[in-house]
């Protein structure tokens, strides 16, 4: 029998599409969080550690820009999952032993969304690798969902080179999307869905209610 999952109520994880303005949700729930007298570790995925930085760059670098072959679905799984369990053992467990709060940008949820969801590989296979690699659960994710056309226009519109998920067609992002509506709908206790199409001040208006209503809920403390 593989290992149980684990919800931590001081780890935060922050989900959502291309464009859905993760950017300035972060920043808003970590002056939430700072303002109640929590010491916050932010971090991101693909990423968060040295070793974890280098695999997202051959997760997202476009693949004639590594080697002359494309990235298969399942090498792209296992490498963010490579660098999850970097992630988890050298930042995020340590952080949550010294009492911080941990607010990472995406977590295991993307895992299900783009390479379940985009690249079609089984959930089973995800929920093993969650298991034993990971063994962790945020005790809060807040969703930032939008229309993927919105979401694209804003990532389109900031100039930059798209990445090689970025490069992906609408279907791909539609399916990312559905999967994760249906876990958020699944799962209602952790996830806490945030109509990412408002202006910046609303988005981040919603997210400070939804952190101040979770640390009321788990007395401050987790
Ligand atoms: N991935 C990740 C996997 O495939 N599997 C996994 O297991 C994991 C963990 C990297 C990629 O890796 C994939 C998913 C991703 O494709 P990332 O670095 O988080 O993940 O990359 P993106 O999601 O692409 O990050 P983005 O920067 O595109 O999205 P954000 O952070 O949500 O967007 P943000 O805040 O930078 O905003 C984008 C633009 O929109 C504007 C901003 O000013 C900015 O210009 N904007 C708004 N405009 C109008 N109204 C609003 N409400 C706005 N909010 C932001």
């Amino acid at each position: 029998m593989s290992p149980a999952l684990r919800r931590h109520p001081r780890f935060i994880s922050l989900e959502g599409g291309e464009g859905a303005g993760k950017t300035t949700a972060l920043n808003a729930i970590r002056a939430a969080l700072q303002a109640q007298g929590h010491e916050v570790v932010l971090t991101r995925e693909p990423g968060g550690t040295p070793l974890a930085e280098r695999i997202r760059a051959l997760v997202l670098t476009p693949d004639a820009e590594i080697a002359a072959e494309p990235l298969s679905a399942e090498a792209e799984l296992l490498l963010v999952f490579a660098a999850r369990a970097q992630h988890v053992r050298q930042v995020i467990e340590p952080a949550l032993r010294r009492g911080c709060y941990v607010l990472s940008d995406r977590f295991t949820d993307s895992s299900y969304a783009y390479q379940g969801g985009g690249r079609g590989l089984e959930p089973a296979w995800i929920a093993e690798l969650e298991r034993r690699a990971v063994g962790l659960l945020p005790g809060l994710t807040l969703l930032l969902d939008v229309d993927v056309a919105v979401g694209r226009a804003r990532a389109n519109g900031r100039d930059l080179w798209p990445d090689r998920i970025e490069s992906e067609q609408d279907d791909f992002f539609q399916r990312v999307r559905a999967v994760f509506r249906e876990r958020a709908t699944q799962d209602p206790t952790r996830f806490r869905l945030i109509d990412a199409s408002q202006d910046q001040a609303g988005v981040a208006a919603q997210v400070v209610d939804a952190i101040n209503a979770y640390l009321t809920k788990e007395g401050g403390n987790g």
